[in-house]
Order: C-alpha cells, then structure tokens, then sequence
C-alpha cells in the first residue's frame, strides 16, 4: 500500500496546530499531530523540505521500518523538532492501518485493558479560593482527579493559571512575543502547601490531587516541598525538577514518598530510562507527538511496566485533538495506564477543524470505536484559521535572572 500524497496543514482555531495527513494509493488516510508549541514552523519545514520526499512511494504498512528509517536514518536521531515531525507521520500510519484492518488502532495493540480512560481536569485560580470553586466544580461533574495550580499571592500568572484570562482559548494561540512573568522560590514554597492543606479541608480525601511545579526547584528544594505536601496525599507531584540532571529525581526519592511524575519533554525511550530503571518515578507523562510517535510509546509503556512506572500521556490543550485521540487508544490499551491529563478543546473554531467524538462520564472518558484514531479533519474549516505567531512566556527570578520556563 503505498503512500501517494503528504499533506500538512498549519491553523490557529485558537491555538496553533500542525496536523499531518498521509495518503495512500487507494485513498486512505491517516492524520498525525507535529505541534510543537512556539516552534511550529520548524517542524513544518523540517517534514516538507526532508521527510516528505523520502517516504512517497514507501509501503504504508512498514510502519517500524519507516520509523527507524527517519529516526536512525537521519543520522542527527534525536531532538523536540525532528521527533515532532516522525512522531506525526508514525500517528498517521497507525491510523491508516487501523482503518484498513477496519479496527480501532487499540485493537492493533492488543485490544482494551479498561472500559474508560480515568482523566484528570485542571483547577486554576487566581486565590485560593478561586481554585477550590473550580475544584468543587470538577467534583460536581463526577472527576476523580483534578491538578490544582493557584497564582501566587501579589503575582500575575503564575504558571498554570490564565494570566487574568478566562480559558486557554484566550490565553494561548495569542502571545506574539513571549511575555515575561515573575517567579519567587520562597514566596511559592511557602504557599503551595497551604492551598492543598485548604482543598483536603474541604474537600477530602477522596479525590485524586495533582500539581505541576514546571520544574521550578531544585532537587532540594523539591524534596522540601513533597515532605511538606505528604499529609495532602497527592497523585502526584509533576516535574518536581528539570529532567536533564535525571539524579534531580533520585535526591527527591531518597527523601519523601509524594509520587513523582515527568516526562512530557521526553524525546526518546533513553531520556525516560534511567529513571524509570532506577524506579526515581512513578508516572512518565511522554505524549504521543513529542515522544515519537505510538510505536515507540507503546515500547515505552512496556518497559516503564517493568518498574511498576505507570503512564499519565502529557494532555495540554496545545497538543491537537489529533494527539488526545492517539492516546485514548495507547491508554485504553496500556495495561499500565495511570491517568489522562484532560482540559478539552470546547472552543466551536477547534471542533469545526477537528471531527472526533469522545464522552465523558463519571470522570472516564470514552469514545466510539471508530477504525483507526477516530477523527477527521477538515481541511477547509481549517483554511479560514491561518497560523498566528505565539509563544509561551519567559520566566525570570525577582532580581531578574532568567529561570526555568
Ligand atoms: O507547551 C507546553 C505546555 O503543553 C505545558 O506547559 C503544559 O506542563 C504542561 C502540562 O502538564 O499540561
Ligand atoms: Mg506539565
């Protein structure tokens, strides 16, 4: 079956999304997602003027192969760009082979392990008070996980939350430059505690809480404030640490039991495998589009099981639709699935481009068994939304240094 065309559409329903769509000699097609946030363009170049024109002609069903051929093949294997660019064309293959075998791609992996994909929302606030309403309303709607991030007192956007926005339809998608925001350790350290302590107040301890620090501290600093959340019994604490100094995690480890989560920059099974090895984490949140694709992440999932590693895919709303429905098969299959990050795209712009259907009930997430992914795209609702430069922001220290994003 071999591919004929190769097409690649960029639009900003809101936000910025590079959509892949293969297409073969009879007339199937697959879509894949290559967006990368604020590096869009390069991943479009970097498919149009160096993988397209090598995989016209190939057998659309050599899927490995085809993944090794640009992976290995390309000599400079590794990096968030060229991974966009395979990761989007191994998604769109699996999509054309379920939908030749006729079969939603998790039966290709070895059918369902669940009847429902267990998420987790995101409660923002500008107060505390703020977020815990949000949090009350997830719980209302039946969610069994929710990750809670509240500015810091006297600052503006801090990560996590709208910046004074409603949603991140306002937010993102509309940063033509990056803007610069202000992060103090202390003032967070101090008050991040206080906002778990008040949610299990309130709330109890049967919900599920997460949160993201961005990788803001140090080891250190990081196991400080996990011994400090331990009476709040969290899911997890995610990228407690920047990862390229995986020993970062091994430090946290040795002093608290909070479980630990990273991964969602992860490029390959070799940035994951030394802390999944040494069991310093307890999920690895690598997304299907940024980690190369499914058939590396379901290689992943394999050996994070090994560890008793569960995975949690990386669910921001700046990975397309196209992404969300990859890992609603890779998570119904995955017999070592933790969690969903799950924000949803309700904007009508992004559900006019993006044909899918998914539902939500009891805080599980279903959808139909559609043969391959299950969506569609449509190529001239997306024309009416050209691409718009835009950024995530830039972090500096109060005395100006710049700091982790
Ligand atoms: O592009 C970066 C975002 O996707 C990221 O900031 C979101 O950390 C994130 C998360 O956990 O959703
Ligand atoms: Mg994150």
């Amino acid at each position: 079956m071999k591919i004929k065309e190769i097409k690649i559409f960029v639009c900003c329903p809101g936000r910025n999304f590079v959509t892949v769509k293969v297409i073969t000699e009879d007339g199937t097609s697959g879509l894949g997602d290559a967006t990368l946030n604020g590096r869009e363009l390069a991943v479009v170049s970097y498919l149009e003027d160096h993988v397209v024109p090598c995989l016209i002609g190939r057998d659309a069903h050599q899927i490995e192969d085809i993944w090794q051929y640009l992976y290995k093949g390309a000599y400079w294997q590794n990096g968030a760009v060229s991974i966009a660019a395979i990761g989007a064309i191994d998604m769109a293959l699996w999509d054309i082979k379920g939908k030749l075998a006729n079969m939603p791609v998790y039966q290709l992996l070895g059918g369902k392990s669940r009847k429902g994909v267990t998420v987790y929302g995101h409660a923002n606030g500008e107060s505390i008070e703020e977020t815990l309403q949000n949090l009350e309303t997830f719980i209302k709607n039946g969610y069994k996980a929710v990750r809670l991030q509240c500015a810091l007192p006297n600052t503006k956007g801090t990560y996590g939350t709208m910046e004074g926005k409603k949603n991140y339809y306002e937010l993102q998608g509309n940063r033509p430059l990056p803007p610069e925001q202000v992060w103090s350790t202390t003032k967070y350290m101090n008050f991040i505690p206080e906002l778990f302590k008040q949610a299990r107040e309130k709330f109890g301890y049967d919900i599920h809480l997460c949160h993201d620090v961005h990788s803001r501290l140090t080891p250190i600093e990081a196991s400080r404030l996990c011994k400090l959340l331990e009476p709040y019994k969290l899911l997890f604490i995610e990228d407690a640490v920047t990862t390229e100094n995986p020993e970062g995690y091994k430090i946290i480890r040795e002093h608290t039991n909070t479980p630990l989560a990273t991964g969602e920059k992860f490029n390959t099974l070799w940035d994951a495998k030394e802390m999944i090895q040494n069991q310093w984490i307890d999920y690895v949140r690598t997304a299907m589009a940024h980690g190369g694709g499914l058939t590396p992440l379901k290689k992943l999932a394999d050996f994070a099981a090994l560890y008793h590693v569960r995975t949690a895919p990386h669910g921001a709303p700046d990975l397309s639709p196209v992404s969300f429905m990859g890992h609603m098969h890779f998570n119904l299959w995955a017999p070592n699935f933790g969690v969903q990050e799950f924000v949803g795209f309700g904007t009508p712009e992004i559900n006019e481009v993006f044909i899918y259907k998914i539902e939500l009930k009891e805080g599980l997430l279903y959808m139909n068994d559609q043969p391959g992914w299950g969506i569609e795209f449509d190529e001239k609702a997306a024309k009416k939304y050209p691409y718009k430069r835009s950024y995530l922001p830039v972090n500096r220290l109060e005395d100006g240094t710049l700091w982790n994003w």
